[in-house]
């Protein structure tokens, strides 16, 4: 009989399917549903090595940010003491690369991808996040010929950023990357992940690239000047708008609102359904179960527990070591994404916190300790609160109890916690992808 690796009792691991520079990328199996995923597998070893922890953190809060019809789903990650494993969603057409190479598509067929392109990279700009390394490779068919884009991995989130607001590290394939990425001056990622857009746009019509050289520097000077020549086959509205996504100067390229006004790109056009808000995984589970591991890794002492995104952000924030959180008891926690500074936000629960009458008290810089006025069932409730930032732009803030009873603490955080502080809330753990003030 045929030896199958079964990932932490759920997941049966199959034939790989893609192979990245610290990652590779698996087919997998749920045992129990039968259902199809992609699994990434990363080696902590080598991410600690190359200084990477930082941005696998960022893929996993990006990830679990930007949720739309167009970007392939993070369902779960998990992690032993040595690997990480993103349990993605399977996507069965393969990349739009391949079709690509085959020759140009047919202009419906082209604009069709377009329009799922631009609507998901709009999302993610909503969303403060930039993709920066948009190219065919990234961009998967799935079984209804839908466009999915994966690998948010070497870019999203702003990482760089100066004081002047732009971004200063350089990802992307020199083919596909802006004039002002190349010129690593600071840049707007949006407006970078335009011209790529740009790029794929020109490749989906006419079956090569824009920018092409064997030697690198007239490439170069070639996106540097967005020199490029449209094929003769190109409809004269579809050169219009190539011409005006392949725009050197970033401040005078066409925007997101601009595309979608567009006749050529608006035929046919229709906006996704409001995406349908999947609970974060394990939020469906009660509180005791949650972090019970699956029947085939149960019986093994050493045997890690799942770990949802947010966890696992905060765990890693607390020292990259995971191995704390295998053996404790997981506490019951609350958690949100916040686009405030560290210190705006501790104010803010300071202050929040004084107006129910709890007692206030720094723990270290950024945790506090919140005690409730009164005599709980199980005593006084006390809470901590903490804040993490997962990038410039990006707080993790993560409430625990620390003593009291677990009722009065839930009940204390949705309807104490959460409406005080719905100002400096972008998203709650658990609400899918809705950012806070939506509904
Ligand atoms: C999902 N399905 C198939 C292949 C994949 C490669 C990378 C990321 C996600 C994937």
């Amino acid at each position: 009989m045929e030896e199958r690796s079964v990932l932490f009792g759920k997941y049966e691991m199959g034939r790989l399917l893609g192979k990245g520079t610290f990652a590779k990328v698996y087919y997998g199996r749920q045992t129990e549903s039968n259902e199809s995923v992609a699994i990434k597998v990363i080696s902590k070893d080598q991410v600690k090595k190359e200084g990477m922890m930082e941005q696998i953190k960022r893929e996993i809060a990006v990830t679990r940010l930007v949720r739309h019809p167009n970007i392939v789903e993070l369902k779960e990650v998990m992690a032993t003491k040595t690997k990480i494993f993103f349990v993605m969603e399977y996507v069965k057409g393969g990349e739009l690369f391949a079709k690509v190479a085959k020759g140009k598509l047919k202009e419906d067929q082209a604009r069709k991808y377009f329009q799922q392109l631009i609507s998901a990279v709009d999302f993610c700009h909503s969303r403060g996040v930039s993709h920066r390394d948009l190219k065919p490779e990234n961009l998967l068919l799935d079984e209804n010929e839908d466009l999915k884009i994966s690998d948010f991995g070497l870019s999203s989130l702003p990482e760089q950023l100066r004081n002047d607001g732009l971004l200063h590290t350089q990802c992307g394939t020199p083919a596909y990357v802006a004039p002002e990425v190349l010129r690593k001056k600071g840049y707007d990622g949006s407006k970078a992940d335009i011209w790529s857009c740009g790029v794929i746009l020109f490749v989906l019509l006419a079956g090569f690239l824009p920018f092409q050289d064997e030697n690198l520097m007239k490439m170069y000077r070639k996106v540097f000047k967005a020199e490029f020549e449209c094929p003769p086959w190109f409809s004269t509205e579809a050169k219009r708008l190539v011409s005006k996504l392949l725009v050197s100067d970033p401040e005078r390229r066409i925007t997101i609102p601009g595309i979608m006004r567009v006749p050529w790109f608006r035929k046919g056009y229709t906006r996704p359904l409001a995406f349908t808000a999947t609970p974060e995984p394990g939020s469906e589970k009660s509180e005791d179960d949650f972090g019970s591991i699956a029947p085939a890794a149960a019986n093994k002492a050493s045997s890690p527990k799942f770990l949802n995104a947010f966890q696992f952000i905060s765990s890693m924030s607390s020292g990259f070591d995971l191995s704390n959180l295998f053996e404790s008891k997981r506490k019951a926690a609350t958690m949100f994404t916040s686009k405030c500074s560290a210190t705006a936000i501790m104010a803010k629960i300071e202050h929040a916190a004084k107006g129910l009458s709890f007692m206030v008290g720094n723990v270290k810089d950024f945790k506090l300790r919140l005690q409730g006025p009164n005599e709980g069932r199980k005593g006084r409730l006390s809470v901590t609160a903490e804040v993490f930032e997962v990038a410039p732009e990006v707080a993790v803030v993560e409430f625990s109890k620390s003593a009291g009873d677990t009722l009065e603490y839930v009940k204390f955080c949705e309807e104490d916690v959460r409406p005080a502080l719905k100002d400096i809330v972008w998203t709650w753990q658990g609400d899918g992808n809705k950012v806070n003030g939506e509904d």
